[in-house]
């Protein structure tokens, strides 16, 4: 048997997003700036795709959906736009962001800080979830950003977007947050609280690769981070990915139909199967569930090193990470049991596994049984492993 429970990493596209690229490969293949019919034959589609990505945010017309590569670009356009028009003219000097975003906001935020900006990286609590407080703590007048993402790829907990939302508006500070591991699974409405810019990627949610975007509300207009042709109203140069911005749409659209099934069925599922690991001894979750979204656990097997774990599930045909994907191949410890300061022994034993609306309770079933086998054999091997019964 085979099973997926690596969506965080990525999903598969779904059948109807796929068939309604697919024309856009070989028949209806025409630069949509073009002036003749194979190009005008593009705009109804995309226009759809556009008004559905608008709809499953809820951004009102006036703003501006962008359409990018994928996350990544977005958040490095954020924090680089804000370095060039704040920092770089000596507007402000500080930016805000959590501890344990992506990547993608990491790795630009420490870029921006070799190039002058000071900038502060929130702590996480216990429960791996940031308060709003420590914004309130640290926000200055020369804070000219902050970005706290929506949900975390590796534990799945939720942030309180609306209330450091709230904190940024009153201090007058823009607001980012990296929706990537939100949409589909809980609702995002830009409308709803104090957000200025959002960041999405579509295979997150059953759409493609290699088609993301930015959501950036009106007024608070970013510079190009891409120069060069007029596409996306100047704002990202470079031939629309048609094929990429239907997908993204039609994937938009399901996923928010999906939404309740998302949060009560998948739900239901991943409790179910974390219950029944948590009845393994040894074994540890950070964030409570109710903190989460609806597909992700995160959880510790004292004594088993993540990646061992990882072995034993792909030879039984399983699929699962130590966290996200593209550090997966470094060996370091999981970032967030790191920033919540577990012990040497357990910050290598995370395991994540993020479920989908496709996932069945076969599967689960049978992973269940893979997981109870690969602990047994793994700690019956170790050195270490000792119970130790103040764990659960
Ligand atoms: N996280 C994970 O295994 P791209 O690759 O650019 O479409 O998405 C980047 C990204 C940005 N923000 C968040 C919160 C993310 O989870 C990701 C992708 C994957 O956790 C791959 S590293």
């Amino acid at each position: 048997m085979k099973v997926y429970l690596d969506n965080n990493a990525t999903t598969i596209v779904d059948p109807h997003v796929f068939a309604q690229m697919e024309p856009f490969f070989v028949q209806r293949y025409g630069n949509p700036n073009s002036l003749h019919s194979f190009a005008s034959e593009t705009h109804p589609a995309l226009k759809d795709a556009m008004e559905k990505i608008y709809a499953g945010i809820h951004a009102p017309r006036e703003d501006s959906v962008v359409i990018t590569s994928c996350a990544t670009e977005s958040n490095n356009w954020v924090l680089k736009s804000i370095y060039f028009e704040y920092i770089l003219t000596g507007r402000k000097n500080h930016i805000i962001v959590s501890e344990v975003e992506h990547p993608s906001i990491i790795a630009t935020a420490k870029f921006i800080e070799s190039m002058g900006c000071r900038v502060t990286y929130l702590p996480i609590n216990h429960e791996g979830v940031v308060e709003a407080e420590r914004v309130r703590e640290v926000i200055t007048p020369k804070t000219a950003l902050v970005s706290v993402m929506w949900a975390n790829n590796e534990t799945g907990a939720i942030f309180p977007v609306e209330e450091i939302g709230e904190i940024c508006a009153k201090h007058n500070v823009l607001f980012h947050t990296d929706a990537v591991q939100a949409i589909g699974k809980v609702p995002v409405d830009v409308q709803s609280f104090n957000v200025d810019y959002l960041t999405m990627s579509a295979h997150k949610f059953h759409g493609p690769k290699g088609v993301g975007a930015l959501y950036i509300k009106k007024g608070k207009e970013l510079k190009p981070f891409f120069h060069g042709g007029a596409q996306m109203g100047g704002l990202r140069s470079g031939t629309l990915n048609v094929a990429g911005i239907v997908g993204m749409g039609k994937a938009m659209e399901q996923a928010i139909d999906a939404l309740d099934f998302e949060m009560s069925d998948v739900r239901q599922m991943r409790d179910t199967f974390e219950d029944q690991l948590l009845e393994i001894l040894d074994t540890f979750v950070v964030t409570p569930r109710e903190k989460r979204t609806p597909n992700t656990i995160l959880i510790s097997f004292r004594g088993i090193e993540g990646e061992a774990m990882l072995w034993d599930l792909n030879r039984a045909g399983i699929a699962a990470s130590t966290g996200s994907a593209c550090a997966s191949e470094d060996l370091e410890s999981n970032p967030v049991m790191e920033a919540i300061g577990a012990a040497e022994d357990l910050a290598h034993t995370a395991v994540r596994f993020s479920l989908s609306r496709y996932t069945t309770q076969e599967e689960m079933d049978y992973t269940i049984n893979v997981v109870r086998k690969a602990v047994e054999r793994l700690r019956g091997i170790s050195s270490s492993y000792a119970y130790s019964p103040e764990i659960r």
